[in-house]
């Protein structure tokens, strides 16, 4: 499946004269419409390799059909979406789901479809068949340290597999914990990861980053031992320079002040990267911008005013990645549909006004502060994201460009429809 230029030159042609109308009346109100389009224009969402297939849930999974069957197919659905959005122009790989064969070949075909490798992910959250020792009582931190050895010899061969690929950074996120009170002794729990995760620091090359991502609970239920942004920011802090925190937006408790934590990472420069999904409960992994599009928009808001403090480049200073699941959904609408809520909350964030901000905040005008605020939430920076995209040579509709081809029903014939891709 290869999206043609000329069908996405034809579906715009189709859509121009009323987006133009729209673009033209918004532009006209805002201060910096060009400047808000280029970072646009720039910005850069990379799409795990696992959020391909259908995912699903303890309870069960419901398979899609045409799903790519291995590295290669994967590498292709993304150049379907970058060919759409020209916004999806990574992919981060998983080990051992995502073993290269052909280092040359993989590298050749990703660059073919536009895409680079973004951060490597580690697995030591699962046995695979033949693997010597069992990690189901934790992986960097077990107490027996040959499985120890065994979790930080992993990570290592990952950072090989990336270096091949020209990945730069390796994302570690532990299913490490207990479910049960007394099970663990949560001290030594953390210095035995701390020491597993130095030994994985000291293989990272210099201009390599390692990403310490944190989740409250699942699959353990009562500790996590990288359970929280401060046990993160604790481990990333005695790691070193290249260790950084990794905030996945469904991996904390309900109702956590999300921006904050990202605006104190930020100031403290321990910030690396971000996991993009939606919840209502816990780590539901649904749509971004599916159920609480306001959140997503004040933590761009502190993205933004943060990374504007440090002097830091929006697109590369951060990892920025959708990890989510989809149980319901075609799995490439729903990428379409998130990338689409990142990119409109990024849009808005970028349109606060930020010296009337400072100045309410100031003067204690409490009032104004949410005015200014609510002002860019609520403006519909839609035709500003697909003027975007048009001027990148993607699609005005990406969704409905989707549909118009039938990209699904054609991998489903080239691919069949009973496909399991691998991941979750
Ligand atoms: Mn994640």
């Amino acid at each position: 499946m290869h999206i043609d230029k000329h069908q996405i030159t034809q579906h715009n042609e189709q859509l121009e004269v009323s987006h133009r109308r729209r673009f033209m009346r918004l532009a006209d109100e805002l201060p910096n419409a060009e400047q808000v389009i280029g970072r646009l224009v720039d910005f850069e969402v990379a799409i795990p390799s696992w959020a391909l297939g259908t995912g699903g849930t303890r309870f069960g999974r419901f398979s899609g059909g045409g799903e790519p069957r291995n590295l290669e197919e994967k590498i292709a659905d993304i150049g379907v979406l970058h060919a759409l959005n020209r916004s999806s122009g990574a992919i981060s790989l998983h080990i051992p789901w995502d073993i290269p064969e052909d280092y040359a070949a993989i590298r050749s075909l990703a660059q073919q479809n536009g895409l680079v490798f973004d951060a490597m992910n580690s697995n030591t959250f699962q046995d695979q068949p033949g693997q010597t020792l069992s990690y189901k009582f934790g992986s960097m931190q077990h107490v027996d340290k040959a499985v120890r050895k065994q979790a930080v010899e992993h990570n290592i061969e990952v950072i090989k597999h990336g270096i091949e690929l020209g990945s730069k950074s390796l994302t570690v996120w532990l299913a490490d914990g207990s479910s049960f009170p007394g099970q663990l002794n949560f001290r030594k729990a953390f210095q035995n990861t701390l020491e597993s995760l130095q030994e994985v620091y000291e293989a990272l090359p210099g201009d390599w980053k390692m990403f310490v991502e944190y989740k409250a609970f699942e699959p353990n239920f009562y500790s996590t031992t990288v359970g929280d942004w401060g046990q993160s920011l604790l481990y990333s802090n005695k790691l070193g320079d290249k260790a950084y925190t990794l905030v996945d937006l469904g991996h904390h408790l309900p109702n956590a002040n999300i921006e904050q934590i990202v605006a104190l990472l930020l100031m403290e420069g321990k910030l690396g990267g971000f996991h993009f999904n939606d919840s209502k409960y816990g780590d539901d992994d649904l749509t971004t911008g599916s159920v609480k599009p306001y959140q997503l928009f004040l933590i761009f808001n502190e993205l933004v005013e943060g990374m504007d403090n440090r002097g830091m480049d929006h697109t590369n200073d951060l990892g920025w990645m959708i990890d989510a699941s989809h149980n319901l959904k075609d799995p490439l609408e729903d990428l379409l549909q998130s990338v689409e809520a990142i990119l409109i909350a990024y849009a808005q964030a970028l349109l606060v006004d930020r010296v009337a901000l400072v100045e309410a905040q100031a003067a204690n005008d409490v009032v104004r502060a949410q005015e200014l605020l609510q002002q860019a939430f609520r403006t519909d920076v839609r035709p500003l994201v697909a003027e975007a995209r048009l001027r990148a040579g993607g699609a005005l509709n990406p969704l409905q460009l989707f549909r118009e081809l039938d990209v699904r029903g054609q991998l489903i014939s080239e691919r069949g429809t009973k496909t399991t891709a691998t991941g979750l």
